[in-house]
Protein backbone atom coordinates (compact mmCIF):
# COMPACT_ATOMS: atom_id res chain seq x y z
CA UNK A 1 0.00 0.00 0.00
CA UNK A 2 1.28 3.50 -0.61
CA UNK A 3 1.65 5.64 2.08
CA UNK A 4 1.05 9.46 2.08
CA UNK A 5 0.82 10.63 5.84
CA UNK A 6 2.42 9.37 9.33
CA UNK A 7 5.43 6.42 9.88
CA UNK A 8 8.03 6.81 7.09
CA UNK A 9 7.92 3.69 6.42
CA UNK A 10 9.23 2.32 2.99
CA UNK A 11 7.22 1.16 0.29
CA UNK A 12 5.91 -2.73 0.93
CA UNK A 13 6.92 -4.73 -1.89
CA UNK A 14 6.76 -8.59 -2.48
CA UNK A 15 10.51 -9.17 -3.91
CA UNK A 16 9.81 -13.00 -5.66
CA UNK A 17 6.50 -11.59 -7.30
CA UNK A 18 8.81 -8.36 -8.59
CA UNK A 19 11.63 -11.36 -9.93
CA UNK A 20 8.81 -13.38 -11.26
CA UNK A 21 7.08 -10.65 -13.19
CA UNK A 22 10.58 -9.09 -14.97
CA UNK A 23 11.30 -12.96 -15.33
CA UNK A 24 15.38 -13.66 -16.02
CA UNK A 25 16.05 -11.85 -19.08
CA UNK A 26 14.69 -8.59 -18.00
CA UNK A 27 16.63 -9.18 -14.51
CA UNK A 28 19.96 -9.42 -16.30
CA UNK A 29 19.45 -6.74 -18.56
CA UNK A 30 18.70 -4.18 -15.34
CA UNK A 31 21.92 -5.99 -13.84
CA UNK A 32 23.82 -5.36 -17.03
CA UNK A 33 22.19 -1.40 -17.33
CA UNK A 34 23.56 -0.67 -13.64
CA UNK A 35 26.98 -2.15 -14.46
CA UNK A 36 27.14 -0.23 -17.86
CA UNK A 37 26.51 3.15 -15.51
CA UNK A 38 29.01 2.27 -13.03
CA UNK A 39 31.55 1.39 -15.54
CA UNK A 40 30.81 4.48 -18.06
CA UNK A 41 31.31 7.02 -14.60
CA UNK A 42 34.78 4.78 -13.70
CA UNK A 43 36.23 5.62 -17.21
CA UNK A 44 35.27 8.93 -17.51
CA UNK A 45 36.03 10.26 -14.42
CA UNK A 46 39.74 8.21 -15.20
CA UNK A 47 39.94 10.10 -18.07
CA UNK A 48 39.01 13.40 -16.43
CA UNK A 49 42.07 12.66 -14.20
CA UNK A 50 44.30 11.95 -17.17
CA UNK A 51 43.35 15.78 -18.39
CA UNK A 52 40.64 14.76 -21.71
CA UNK A 53 37.48 15.70 -20.12
CA UNK A 54 37.23 19.45 -18.43
CA UNK A 55 34.32 21.33 -16.99
CA UNK A 56 32.10 19.94 -14.30
CA UNK A 57 31.39 15.94 -13.24
CA UNK A 58 28.92 14.66 -11.14
CA UNK A 59 29.46 11.06 -11.12
CA UNK A 60 25.83 9.07 -10.39
CA UNK A 61 27.50 5.89 -8.59
CA UNK A 62 25.70 4.86 -6.06
CA UNK A 63 22.09 5.83 -7.35
CA UNK A 64 21.83 3.65 -10.08
CA UNK A 65 19.35 1.47 -8.82
CA UNK A 66 16.94 4.47 -8.78
CA UNK A 67 16.94 5.09 -12.74
CA UNK A 68 17.51 1.68 -13.62
CA UNK A 69 14.26 0.47 -11.79
CA UNK A 70 12.09 3.75 -13.36
CA UNK A 71 13.11 3.04 -16.60
CA UNK A 72 12.49 -0.99 -16.24
CA UNK A 73 8.97 -0.47 -14.64
CA UNK A 74 7.95 2.52 -16.53
CA UNK A 75 9.48 2.30 -20.64
CA UNK A 76 11.04 5.08 -22.29
CA UNK A 77 8.42 6.69 -23.96
CA UNK A 78 8.18 9.39 -21.77
CA UNK A 79 9.15 13.19 -21.16
CA UNK A 80 12.15 12.85 -18.92
CA UNK A 81 14.69 15.06 -17.00
CA UNK A 82 17.12 15.58 -14.70
CA UNK A 83 19.55 17.38 -13.11
CA UNK A 84 23.22 18.11 -13.86
CA UNK A 85 23.73 14.49 -13.00
CA UNK A 86 22.74 13.17 -16.29
CA UNK A 87 24.96 10.81 -17.52
CA UNK A 88 22.87 7.09 -16.01
CA UNK A 89 19.64 8.58 -17.93
CA UNK A 90 20.81 9.32 -20.96
CA UNK A 91 22.48 5.83 -20.91
CA UNK A 92 19.44 4.17 -19.76
CA UNK A 93 17.06 6.24 -22.43
CA UNK A 94 19.33 4.32 -25.23
CA UNK A 95 22.07 6.78 -25.86
CA UNK A 96 25.43 5.40 -27.33
CA UNK A 97 28.14 5.26 -24.94
CA UNK A 98 30.48 6.14 -27.66
CA UNK A 99 28.42 9.55 -28.82
CA UNK A 100 28.54 10.39 -24.40
CA UNK A 101 31.77 9.93 -23.72
CA UNK A 102 32.81 11.97 -26.97
CA UNK A 103 30.72 14.42 -25.55
CA UNK A 104 32.62 14.40 -22.48
CA UNK A 105 35.70 14.79 -24.11
CA UNK A 106 34.34 17.77 -26.81
CA UNK A 107 34.58 15.77 -29.72
CA UNK A 108 32.46 16.72 -32.45
CA UNK A 109 31.01 12.89 -32.79
CA UNK A 110 29.66 13.66 -28.83
CA UNK A 111 26.32 13.39 -27.94
CA UNK A 112 25.58 17.59 -27.82
CA UNK A 113 28.14 17.84 -30.67
CA UNK A 114 30.95 18.18 -28.15
CA UNK A 115 29.00 21.97 -26.65
CA UNK A 116 27.57 20.31 -23.63
CA UNK A 117 29.73 18.38 -21.82
CA UNK A 118 29.15 16.17 -18.47
CA UNK A 119 25.69 18.48 -17.66
CA UNK A 120 23.72 18.83 -21.08
CA UNK A 121 23.33 15.36 -23.20
CA UNK A 122 20.24 14.58 -24.40
CA UNK A 123 18.11 11.78 -26.19
CA UNK A 124 14.60 12.03 -27.83
CA UNK A 125 13.05 11.72 -25.22
CA UNK A 126 15.27 13.62 -22.71
CA UNK A 127 14.81 17.20 -22.26
CA UNK A 128 17.97 17.58 -20.52
CA UNK A 129 20.58 17.59 -18.09
CA UNK A 130 20.08 20.94 -15.71
CA UNK A 131 22.59 23.04 -14.43
CA UNK A 132 20.37 25.12 -12.07
CA UNK A 133 19.25 23.02 -8.70
CA UNK A 134 15.69 23.22 -9.16
CA UNK A 135 15.60 24.43 -12.30
CA UNK A 136 14.09 20.92 -14.65
CA UNK A 137 10.98 20.94 -12.47
CA UNK A 138 8.91 23.50 -14.01
CA UNK A 139 9.76 21.93 -17.64
CA UNK A 140 8.68 18.73 -16.33
CA UNK A 141 5.55 20.11 -15.10
CA UNK A 142 5.19 21.72 -18.49
CA UNK A 143 5.92 18.86 -20.38
CA UNK A 144 3.04 16.74 -18.47
CA UNK A 145 0.53 19.46 -19.43
CA UNK A 146 1.54 19.22 -22.78
CA UNK A 147 0.66 15.31 -22.77
CA UNK A 148 -2.55 16.12 -21.02
CA UNK A 149 -3.92 18.71 -23.05
CA UNK A 150 -3.13 16.62 -26.33
CA UNK A 151 -5.14 14.06 -24.49
CA UNK A 152 -2.27 11.74 -24.27
CA UNK A 153 -3.25 9.31 -21.48
CA UNK A 154 -0.68 6.70 -21.82
CA UNK A 155 2.80 9.35 -21.09
CA UNK A 156 3.85 11.08 -18.38
CA UNK A 157 6.65 13.08 -17.72
CA UNK A 158 9.20 12.11 -14.85
CA UNK A 159 11.29 14.67 -13.13
CA UNK A 160 14.25 13.74 -10.85
CA UNK A 161 16.02 15.98 -9.07
CA UNK A 162 17.96 16.25 -5.27
CA UNK A 163 17.12 17.05 -2.04
CA UNK A 164 18.65 20.00 -2.42
CA UNK A 165 15.98 20.94 -5.22
CA UNK A 166 13.06 20.36 -2.65
CA UNK A 167 13.37 23.92 -0.57
CA UNK A 168 13.73 25.86 -4.07
CA UNK A 169 10.40 27.50 -4.95
CA UNK A 170 10.15 26.08 -8.67
CA UNK A 171 9.65 22.52 -6.21
CA UNK A 172 6.53 24.36 -4.77
CA UNK A 173 5.38 26.09 -7.21
CA UNK A 174 4.95 22.91 -9.46
CA UNK A 175 3.58 20.69 -7.32
CA UNK A 176 0.80 23.64 -6.33
CA UNK A 177 0.44 24.03 -10.17
CA UNK A 178 0.62 19.96 -10.58
CA UNK A 179 -1.95 19.42 -8.08
CA UNK A 180 -4.73 22.50 -8.99
CA UNK A 181 -4.61 21.32 -12.50
CA UNK A 182 -4.05 17.68 -11.99
CA UNK A 183 -1.02 17.38 -14.01
CA UNK A 184 0.56 13.44 -14.73
CA UNK A 185 3.73 14.46 -13.48
CA UNK A 186 6.19 11.77 -11.61
CA UNK A 187 8.31 13.55 -9.26
CA UNK A 188 11.27 11.69 -7.80
CA UNK A 189 13.80 13.49 -5.24
CA UNK A 190 17.08 11.49 -4.92
CA UNK A 191 17.56 12.09 -1.49
CA UNK A 192 21.15 11.55 -1.11
CA UNK A 193 21.72 13.97 1.87
CA UNK A 194 23.89 16.46 0.65
CA UNK A 195 23.53 19.05 -1.62
CA UNK A 196 27.22 19.48 -2.68
CA UNK A 197 28.86 19.67 1.18
CA UNK A 198 25.86 20.72 2.79
CA UNK A 199 23.67 18.28 4.93
CA UNK A 200 20.72 17.63 4.59
CA UNK A 201 19.35 19.51 7.91
CA UNK A 202 21.21 22.22 7.39
CA UNK A 203 19.03 23.08 3.72
CA UNK A 204 15.54 21.85 4.96
CA UNK A 205 13.87 22.37 8.04
CA UNK A 206 11.82 19.06 9.24
CA UNK A 207 13.94 17.54 7.13
CA UNK A 208 13.23 13.83 7.86
CA UNK A 209 9.64 14.95 7.20
CA UNK A 210 10.05 17.53 4.62
CA UNK A 211 9.06 16.36 1.31
CA UNK A 212 6.13 13.70 2.72
CA UNK A 213 4.54 17.09 4.59
CA UNK A 214 4.97 19.09 1.40
CA UNK A 215 3.47 16.04 -0.53
CA UNK A 216 0.53 16.17 1.94
CA UNK A 217 0.60 20.14 2.19
CA UNK A 218 -0.40 20.13 -2.06
CA UNK A 219 -2.33 17.09 -1.55
CA UNK A 220 0.02 14.36 -3.70
CA UNK A 221 0.09 10.87 -3.38
CA UNK A 222 3.55 10.16 -1.76
CA UNK A 223 5.95 6.86 -1.68
CA UNK A 224 9.29 6.83 0.13
CA UNK A 225 11.57 4.13 -1.71
CA UNK A 226 14.86 2.57 -0.68
CA UNK A 227 17.05 3.79 -2.68
CA UNK A 228 19.66 1.33 -2.99
CA UNK A 229 17.15 -1.52 -3.69
CA UNK A 230 16.02 -2.00 -7.39
CA UNK A 231 13.14 -4.00 -5.89
CA UNK A 232 11.85 -1.16 -4.09
CA UNK A 233 12.30 1.00 -6.72
CA UNK A 234 10.58 -1.01 -8.81
CA UNK A 235 7.38 -1.73 -7.55
CA UNK A 236 7.13 2.44 -6.10
CA UNK A 237 7.44 3.59 -9.82
CA UNK A 238 5.16 1.22 -11.33
CA UNK A 239 2.61 1.63 -9.11
CA UNK A 240 3.25 5.28 -8.95
CA UNK A 241 2.59 5.07 -12.67
CA UNK A 242 -0.32 3.31 -12.70
CA UNK A 243 -1.78 5.79 -10.29
CA UNK A 244 -0.71 8.94 -12.58
CA UNK A 245 -2.23 7.21 -15.94
CA UNK A 246 -5.44 6.02 -14.07
CA UNK A 247 -5.83 9.33 -12.80
CA UNK A 248 -4.11 12.09 -13.98
CA UNK A 249 -2.71 13.60 -10.82
CA UNK A 250 1.23 13.66 -10.04
CA UNK A 251 2.61 11.84 -7.73
CA UNK A 252 5.86 12.42 -5.61
CA UNK A 253 8.53 9.87 -4.84
CA UNK A 254 11.37 10.08 -2.66
CA UNK A 255 13.96 7.68 -2.81
CA UNK A 256 16.34 7.28 0.24
CA UNK A 257 20.17 7.24 -1.51
CA UNK A 258 24.31 7.54 -0.60
CA UNK A 259 26.51 9.04 -3.55
CA UNK A 260 29.92 7.07 -3.36
CA UNK A 261 31.63 10.00 -4.57
CA UNK A 262 32.25 13.66 -3.99
CA UNK A 263 29.33 15.88 -5.07
CA UNK A 264 31.93 16.41 -8.21
CA UNK A 265 35.12 14.99 -9.63
CA UNK A 266 36.63 18.52 -7.92
CA UNK A 267 35.17 17.64 -4.30
CA UNK A 268 37.23 14.96 -2.01
CA UNK A 269 33.98 14.96 0.28
CA UNK A 270 36.25 15.63 3.38
CA UNK A 271 33.11 16.59 5.27
CA UNK A 272 32.38 12.82 5.45
CA UNK A 273 34.31 10.60 7.35
CA UNK A 274 35.76 7.15 5.91
CA UNK A 275 33.42 5.17 8.44
CA UNK A 276 30.36 6.97 7.37
CA UNK A 277 31.43 6.39 3.22
CA UNK A 278 32.28 2.49 4.19
CA UNK A 279 28.95 2.59 5.41
CA UNK A 280 27.06 4.29 2.91
CA UNK A 281 29.32 1.86 0.44
CA UNK A 282 28.00 -1.65 1.64
CA UNK A 283 24.77 -0.63 1.02
CA UNK A 284 25.99 -0.74 -3.08
CA UNK A 285 22.75 -1.58 -4.54
CA UNK A 286 24.73 -3.13 -7.73
CA UNK A 287 26.40 -5.94 -5.02
CA UNK A 288 22.69 -6.12 -3.51
CA UNK A 289 20.93 -6.87 -6.61
CA UNK A 290 23.29 -9.56 -7.70
CA UNK A 291 23.05 -11.28 -4.67
CA UNK A 292 19.02 -11.10 -5.39
CA UNK A 293 20.07 -12.84 -8.66
CA UNK A 294 22.39 -15.60 -7.46
CA UNK A 295 19.80 -16.16 -4.20
CA UNK A 296 17.14 -17.10 -6.40
CA UNK A 297 18.87 -19.02 -8.89
CA UNK A 298 18.04 -16.78 -11.65
CA UNK A 299 22.43 -16.81 -12.76
CA UNK A 300 24.85 -18.15 -12.05
CA UNK A 301 28.59 -16.12 -10.83
CA UNK A 302 29.81 -16.50 -14.25
CA UNK A 303 26.97 -15.41 -15.93
CA UNK A 304 27.76 -12.05 -13.80
CA UNK A 305 30.80 -11.72 -14.50
CA UNK A 306 30.71 -12.22 -18.31
CA UNK A 307 28.23 -9.18 -18.01
CA UNK A 308 30.61 -7.20 -16.09
CA UNK A 309 33.13 -7.49 -18.93
CA UNK A 310 31.25 -6.76 -21.58
CA UNK A 311 29.94 -3.69 -19.85
CA UNK A 312 33.75 -2.94 -18.79
CA UNK A 313 34.70 -3.82 -22.66
CA UNK A 314 32.38 -1.56 -23.88
CA UNK A 315 33.53 1.54 -21.97
CA UNK A 316 36.98 1.04 -22.74
CA UNK A 317 35.96 0.88 -26.82
CA UNK A 318 33.96 4.16 -25.61
CA UNK A 319 37.10 5.74 -24.35
CA UNK A 320 38.89 4.78 -27.63
CA UNK A 321 36.23 6.29 -29.52
CA UNK A 322 36.60 9.56 -27.82
CA UNK A 323 40.15 10.11 -27.96
CA UNK A 324 39.88 9.09 -31.62
CA UNK A 325 37.07 11.78 -32.39
CA UNK A 326 38.23 14.63 -34.24
CA UNK A 327 37.49 18.49 -32.87
CA UNK A 328 34.26 20.38 -33.81
CA UNK A 329 35.56 22.70 -36.56
CA UNK A 330 35.85 26.43 -35.74
CA UNK A 331 33.51 26.83 -38.78
CA UNK A 332 30.51 25.31 -37.39
CA UNK A 333 30.80 27.70 -33.92
CA UNK A 334 27.70 29.60 -34.74
CA UNK A 335 25.44 26.63 -35.93
CA UNK A 336 22.70 25.68 -33.07
CA UNK A 337 23.10 29.43 -31.51
CA UNK A 338 19.80 31.04 -31.58
CA UNK A 339 20.50 34.02 -29.66
C1 LIG B 1 19.86 27.75 -8.29
C2 LIG B 1 21.19 27.16 -7.97
N1 LIG B 1 21.75 27.41 -6.78
C3 LIG B 1 22.97 26.89 -6.45
C4 LIG B 1 23.63 26.11 -7.36
C5 LIG B 1 24.97 25.49 -7.00
N2 LIG B 1 24.76 24.05 -6.76
C6 LIG B 1 25.05 23.15 -7.72
S1 LIG B 1 24.69 21.61 -7.23
C7 LIG B 1 24.16 22.10 -5.73
C8 LIG B 1 23.67 21.09 -4.72
C9 LIG B 1 22.41 20.40 -5.12
O1 LIG B 1 22.20 19.26 -4.32
P1 LIG B 1 21.04 18.25 -4.63
O2 LIG B 1 19.89 18.96 -5.23
O3 LIG B 1 20.78 17.49 -3.38
O4 LIG B 1 21.59 17.29 -5.76
P2 LIG B 1 22.80 16.24 -5.71
O5 LIG B 1 24.02 16.97 -6.17
O6 LIG B 1 22.92 15.76 -4.31
O7 LIG B 1 22.42 15.18 -6.67
C10 LIG B 1 24.27 23.48 -5.61
C11 LIG B 1 23.90 24.23 -4.40
C12 LIG B 1 23.03 25.90 -8.61
N3 LIG B 1 23.62 25.13 -9.56
N4 LIG B 1 21.81 26.40 -8.89
MG1 LIG C 1 21.59 15.72 -2.71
Amino acid sequence: MPHMHGELLFHQFDQPSIMSELGRDRLLFALHEMLRIRQFETRAEAAYQQGHVGGFFHSYVGQEAIQTAAISALGKKHWYITSYRCHALVLLLGEKSNEMMAELFGKKTGNAKGRGGSMHMYSERMLGGFGIVGGQIPIATGAAFRNKYLGITDEIAICFFGDGAVPQGTFHESLNMASIHSIPCLYVVENNHWSMGTPLHKTMANHNHFVEKAAEAYDILYYRLDGMDFFSCYAGFKEAFQHIVKTSRPVIIECITDRFKGHSISDPALYRTKEQLKECMSKDPIGKFKIALLESKICTENEIQEIETKSREEMIQAIKFAEESPWPDISELEEGVYV
